[in-house]
């Protein structure tokens, strides 16, 4: 077998008692408490020049925060919380990935953390308990623990149109924004895509470019997000009571910081309905429109039709050329990840915006000079991709993990992406998944909070009791998927195809891949599984000391 203390190259590996892989939220997170918290020897790896992980790359023009950064920060540091001033209620990136540089800066993450450096590979040698990781750089290392936060929705979905590499224009995806940034003054621009990123990339660049053609396949249930200033009585509420509000944030089903509906729409009169609707549109907020209105929009075909309802009637109302309407106008439920975005459908009123459904009239390839639909070619100067991500499981895979008796990750995950809590996987000892697959659908920082306590809680009962490894029995995996599955399928989200299922890439499995039952309930299985010793983990001891 093949591992850390093989001394291939004549170069021992050098021997950590961590390592991390990304430095997003989760990453630097992960870094801190493992190495202030825990005194752990770790060091983290991100293949960008800069922290921040998916605030780093999205950079497009528009990009910004659809949380309430109120709940879009860390609350681990309560200083940290009452010193960084956030500009706004939907801080733009650079702010957000100003923070981040902030925290790394703060608590002293940069002298651990190494960039521009891919890690290949991370090979679980049963004889010493090691996992060996190979980054990019060739170097070698031998950690008993892998943390690995490495973006939920990071590695991107990039569609390989014929003739892509034709195009004498400039391409870009929105989550690989030049850094430099780009003009699109005097310029044809064509966006294909219109999820989170499209509306905002799609609302930012209109007034600017010359002309622009948004290529949609699917029509988006969007609402407004009503930027502006952080609500002083709000903050103030937060601040005067800080430790209440951070609970009921992780008690909640989304982990946004606003109050959840706990009335179904079907228990209010027609009059005090719409009345609701208005008032959140008014409001503002994607994940405040789903689940502050009503409780059961995401779980019952009479509350769901009701808030597609009114956001139909709202897009017949803001967009003025009826066709244009039409084709905005969404057919299925409203169970993807919930949009919001000022300005969004108020674009298609320019003149200079065109919009093409190209599930009607598709993409046949792309020219040296544009995009060539069935029915027309269309001049570009740009095309924008903001085509998404493969999600959940995309940037885990792109890791060669080889777990015990040789197994792969990809093999272990063929048929589908399985863990337990959406931490650990069989096989894979000491590796944690911040994120991975069948963890909560949820606002990720206060979710990373409660994952990253629960590892370090893992490790320090592995110190206690003496115990090397610990990882789910197969039997217990099988049992989350099923629970996963069962509160999954009991929500519309199944029914309609979005990266949430997987049904976004081609050639991935479609399947259920989160926790449906929000971060309250995922909160309180994981306080389960550590108040009464772990069980369904199986734990090894030390094997041998590692030479
Ligand atoms: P999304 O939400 O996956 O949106 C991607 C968009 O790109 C969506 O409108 C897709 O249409 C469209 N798409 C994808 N592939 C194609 C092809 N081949 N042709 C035409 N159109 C295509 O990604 P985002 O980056 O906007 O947001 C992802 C998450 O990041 C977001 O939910 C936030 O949590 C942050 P489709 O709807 O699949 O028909």
């Amino acid at each position: 077998m093949s591992g850390p203390t093989d001394n291939r190259d004549g170069v021992e590996p050098v021997e950590l008692d961590a390592v991390v892989i990304g430095t997003g939220f989760a990453g630097l997170l992960a870094l801190h408490v493992l190495r202030n918290d825990l005194g752990l020897d770790v060091r983290a790896f991100d293949d960008a020049p800069g922290v921040g992980g998916t605030w780093y790359w999205n950079c497009y023009p528009g990009a910004r925060a659809d949380t309430e950064v109120t709940a879009y920060c860390y609350s681990f540091d309560r200083d940290l919380f009452d010193t960084w001033r956030w500009s706004e209620r939907y801080p733009r990136q650079p702010e957000i990935l100003a923070y981040l540089n902030h925290v790394a800066d703060r608590y002293d993450l940069r002298r651990s953390i190494t960039l521009e450096t891919r890690i290949l590979s991370a090979t679980f040698d049963e004889d010493v308990n090691r996992w060996l990781v190979v980054t990019d750089a060739g170097e070698r290392l031998a950690a008993r623990f892998l943390i690995e936060g490495v973006g939920l929705l990071s590695s991107t979905n990039m569609p390989a149109f014929p003739g892509q590499e034709s195009f004498t224009g400039e391409i870009f995806h929105t989550a690989r924004w030049p850094q430099s940034g780009t003009s699109f003054a005097g310029k044809r621009v064509g966006v294909i895509g219109t999820g989170s990123s499209g509306v905002q990339v799609i609302t930012e660049i209109a007034p600017e470019a010359d002309h622009l053609t948004v290529f949609q396949r699917s029509a988006q249930y969007s609402v407004p997000a009503r930027h502006g200033a952080i609500d002083a009585d709000f903050l103030a509420s937060i601040r005067a009571d800080y430790e209440g509000y951070w609970q009921h944030v992780r008690n909640s089903i989304t982990g946004f910081g606003f109050a959840e509906s706990t009335t179904p729409a079907s228990a209010v009169s027609d009059e005090e309905r719409e009345a609701i609707f208005e008032k959140w549109w008014n409001h503002g907020g994607g994940f405040q429109f789903m689940f502050a209105t009503f409780s059961d929009i995401g779980v019952d075909l009479f509350a769901n039709n009701a808030a597609t309802d009114f956001i139909k009637r709202k897009i017949a109302e803001t967009v003025t050329d009826p066709e244009t309407a039409r084709m905005l106008t969404p057919t299925d439920l409203y169970a993807k990840r919930p949009l919001c975005c000022d300005g969004y459908f108020e674009t298609y009123n320019r003149d200079n915006v065109a919009l093409v459904d190209v599930r009607s009239d598709p993409i046949v390839e792309i020219t040296p000079r544009g995009v060539r639909t069935t029915n027309a070619e269309y001049d570009l100067d740009v095309i924008v991709f903001a085509t998404g991500f493969d999600a959940v499981t995309g940037n885990t895979l792109k890791i060669a993990h080889t777990g015990r008796g040789g197994v792969d990750l990809a093999d272990h995950w063929a048929h589908r992406p399985t863990t337990h809590l959406g931490l650990m996987t069989s096989g894979f000892p000491n590796m944690f998944m911040m994120f991975g697959p069948m963890g909560p659908f949820t606002n990720q920082p206060p979710a990373d909070e409660v994952q990253i306590e629960w590892i370090a809680d893992a490790i320090r009962h592995l110190q206690k009791t003496g115990m090397d490894t610990i990882e789910p029995a197969a039997e217990t995996e099988s049992a989350w998927v099923a629970t996963c599955d069962e509160i999954g399928n009991s929500t519309l989200f199944p029914k309609v195809d979005s990266w949430i299922n997987g049904a976004n890439v081609p050639g991935k499995p479609v399947t259920i891949m989160f926790y449906m039952a929000g971060l309250g309930a995922y909160a309180e299985r994981l306080r389960e599984a550590k108040d009464n010793d772990y069980p369904g983990f199986r734990f090894t001891a030390p094997a041998r000391t590692p030479a």
